[in-house]
């Protein structure tokens, strides 16, 4: 299994995060990547595919906001990571924004997710590592994509959940770009995917399956109900698996036979995994209640499958344990 991990994506290190009214620290930290490579051993550094694959997902103004929000931010004479506090829910419109925090409230979705001067560098190369992993899948080897930031939360022109470009949507488009005509994503993070449900909702060629607490009672609230299944082309093309808190392997694993049933009807030339370790029973900030054993047996279901498979990493925040699950789930592949 090869791992591919540029030392750039540990630039990302925002100081804290608003939850529950109050700042927190940011639990999304670039000690996460550490403490995967320390147990996973050796990685490589990704091949440079430039913007071309992200701007296939993401929208320019978006990418360039990104690139361009801690300076805006730095002019308005403020101090520390971009962050916003206003949002355009109520019949937001095209507009041409100026002011930092309209900006900041126009491209993101919650105040968990700050930018900082070096967000942009360590969300373009985990993008990088995400299409360097795809490549070697592509061409009959095994490789994981260590992915910090995270992606699946981060949307066509918003981020949110600690995610900020999309790495499992960038792949996947890449895939399709690459002639393989249907791309399946099996997103096992113990938050719903939101970002990656939007980017597909409406597109029949790449199946979103998502295992997930039950947004009644967990981030990101609004997305990954059980009749979300998309729209249009995309109708039956999406499928949302939610769980109640306390969740153990017997009903995830479960629900991960009835997600890799309906992936198989679809018939995918690739299958991508959203990796999320939250699931584990001894995370920080989440409430499932899967041991590190388990992640070798959900990922030796996924392999009897038989697609290629390209897993690249989501969540998970037990500095502890996150090495040894991610480890325990490649073995099991
Ligand atoms: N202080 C991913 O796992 N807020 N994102 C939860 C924690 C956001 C999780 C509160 C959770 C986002 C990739
Ligand atoms: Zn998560």
């Amino acid at each position: 299994m090869r791992v591919v991990f540029d030392p750039r994506q540990l630039g990302h290190a925002p100081a804290r995060e608003f939850h529950n009214g109050g700042w927190t620290p940011y639990a999304e930290v670039p000690a996460r990547a550490e403490a995967m490579l320390a147990v996973l051993g050796a990685s490589e550094a990704p091949v440079d595919h430039g913007e071309g694959p992200i701007l296939a997902v993401h929208d320019a103004g978006y990418v360039d906001y990104l690139k361009t929000a801690p300076a805006r931010w730095a002019e308005a004479g403020r101090e520390g990571d971009v962050i916003a506090y206003t949002w355009p829910v109520v019949r937001r419109r095209d507009i041409d924004l100026t002011r930092i925090d309209a900006l900041a409230g126009r491209y993101s979705m919650d105040a968990a997710t700050p930018i900082t001067a070096n967000t942009w560098d360590a969300a373009y190369w985990s993008a990088q590592a995400a299409l360097t992993a795809l490549d070697i899948v592509l061409d009959g080897g095994q490789a994981f994509a260590l992915c910090r930031p995270p992606g699946h939360h981060a949307g066509a022109d918003y981020c949110g959940g600690y995610c900020h470009l999309n790495t499992a949507a960038i792949a996947a488009q890449a895939a399709r770009d690459r002639d393989r005509a249907r791309v399946a994503i099996l997103d096992i993070d113990y938050h719903h995917g939101n970002g990656t449900q939007d980017i597909f909702w409406s597109r029949g060629d790449v199946f979103y399956a998502s295992i997930h607490a039950d947004p009644a009672t967990d981030y990101p609230f609004y997305w990954g109900h059980a009749d979300e299944v998309g729209e249009g082309a995309g109708v039956g093309t999406t499928l949302n698996l939610p769980l109640p808190q306390g969740t153990t392997l017997e009903a995830f694993r479960a629900a991960q036979g009835h997600a890799l049933a309906a992936i198989a009807r679809f018939a995918p030339d690739l299958l991508i995994v959203s990796l999320g370790v939250d699931t584990w029973e001894g995370d920080p900030i989440s409430a499932f209640r899967l041991t590190t054993a388990d992640y070798a047996v959900l990922a030796g279901n996924i392999a009897a499958a038989g697609w290629p498979v390209l897993t690249l990493m989501e969540g998970g925040y037990a500095l502890e344990a996150l090495g040894a699950n991610v480890a325990s789930f490649l073995s099991g592949l």
